[in-house]
């Protein structure tokens, strides 16, 4: 280890306060302990088979997935750690269904955190990695707690994100909007070390991510951009990109924010809104890639400019290589009329 270049994420953050002259050090001890939860989680996951936190619980999260032990150990020691200190006025978690209100001498915080606690969690008991996924928004309301509109704010007006990688490494990605900033995990000091400083994603692109097992009921848009990308579209030739597909998103973003490409997770006819969750998982990652110079769209526009209308709001997601993910919306305006009226009211109206 060269010493010279030791900056733990501490430091990193503490020196990051300098971008926001009216910061007070709430946000930046609202990152330190996100940091904390990280470490906390990555023991449990990174033992799972040896303790009885692995396999599923006997509860439902609010998208009738079955939660599994470690969604829930994650989800309340991400609670735990905010639950108790002035910097939040209110919690969102994709484990629970309605926001999470704090005791009223803990609610009067600047910030709301909303956080998927382990995406990716049903591929703990094969040993895949798993991610955490955090927003932090602005209170932008005047009462005391935290509401509904202090949370329901479009991207753009995020503060910060970050993810957790818990892979072969564990590794904590955050941006304020200043870079984006990449930590890996030393176990035996305990401390996140810098070591992807302002990550930034290749001009060439090398992957796509998409799961080919949904090809029956894709969209035509859909199959044409997945041909593109393997080579296989005669109008628009270009070299193919190789397949990658973990079922944990956030590592398959990670793989491309480092080496350029494209996730996608579609609407289709019978689900036209898609899977993944716009205020607990896309908004973030979005803020993360798009502060890298990637891109990130629900296939109509920009993911930071959606105005939510409900915290369990899914949308679609293209997220990655701004060449790539326009492309996709280029075949979806071509293509996908049919898809775009359906998806229509998920986008604008209350439905979720
Ligand atoms: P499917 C995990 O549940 C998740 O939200 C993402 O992390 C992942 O990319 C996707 O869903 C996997 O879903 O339908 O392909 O199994």
């Amino acid at each position: 280890m060269n010493l010279a270049n030791v900056i733990t994420i501490e430091h990193h953050i503490y020196e990051q306060q300098r971008y926001f002259p009216e910061a007070t050090g709430v946000l930046t001890g609202l990152l330190n302990d996100m940091a904390l939860a990280a470490k906390l989680i990555a023991r449990e996951t990174n033992r799972a088979g040896l303790g009885d936190v692995i396999g599923a619980s006997a509860s439902i999260n609010p998208y009738g997935e079955r939660q599994q032990k470690l969604d829930l150990f994650a989800d309340d020691v991400i609670f735990r750690i905010n639950d108790k200190n002035d910097r939040l006025c209110a919690l969102a978690s994709e484990e629970r269904d309605d926001i999470i209100e704090l005791l009223p001498h803990f609610s009067q915080g600047r910030y709301v955190l909303l956080y998927d606690p382990l995406d990716g969690s049903s591929n703990i008991d094969v040993n895949v990695s798993v991610g955490t996924i955090f927003a932090v928004h602005r209170k932008i309301t005047s009462g005391g707690s935290g509401t509904l509109e202090d949370m329901l704010q479009p991207g753009y007006q995020l503060v910060a994100a970050g993810y957790v990688i818990y892979g072969s490494s564990t590794m904590m990605v955050y941006s304020t909007g200043q870079g984006v900033h990449g930590f890996t995990l030393e176990p035996s000091i305990g401390e996140f070390l810098l070591s992807h400083p302002n990550m930034s994603i290749p001009d060439q692109s090398k992957f796509y991510s998409c799961n080919q097992g949904y090809e029956r009921s894709w969209t035509p848009a859909i199959q044409r951009l997945t041909r593109w990308l393997q080579g296989m579209d005669a109008e628009q030739p270009r070299d193919p990109l190789s397949a990658r597909y973990i079922g944990s998103m956030v590592s398959d973003v990670h793989r491309n924010l480092l080496h350029g490409g494209i996730y996608y997770y579609p609407g289709d006819m019978q689900q036209p809104q898609g899977k993944i969750r716009l205020m607990v998982e896309a908004q973030a990652l979005a803020f993360i890639v798009q502060n890298a110079g990637g891109y990130a769209s629900d296939g109509i526009g920009d993911v930071l400019q959606i105005k939510p209308h409900s915290l369990q709001q899914r949308c679609p997601l293209f997220i990655g290589s701004r060449d790539l993910v326009q492309q996709a919306e280029q075949f979806i305006a071509q293509h996908d009329h049919e898809w775009k009226q359906a998806y229509a009211p998920y986008r604008e109206s209350a439905r979720a």
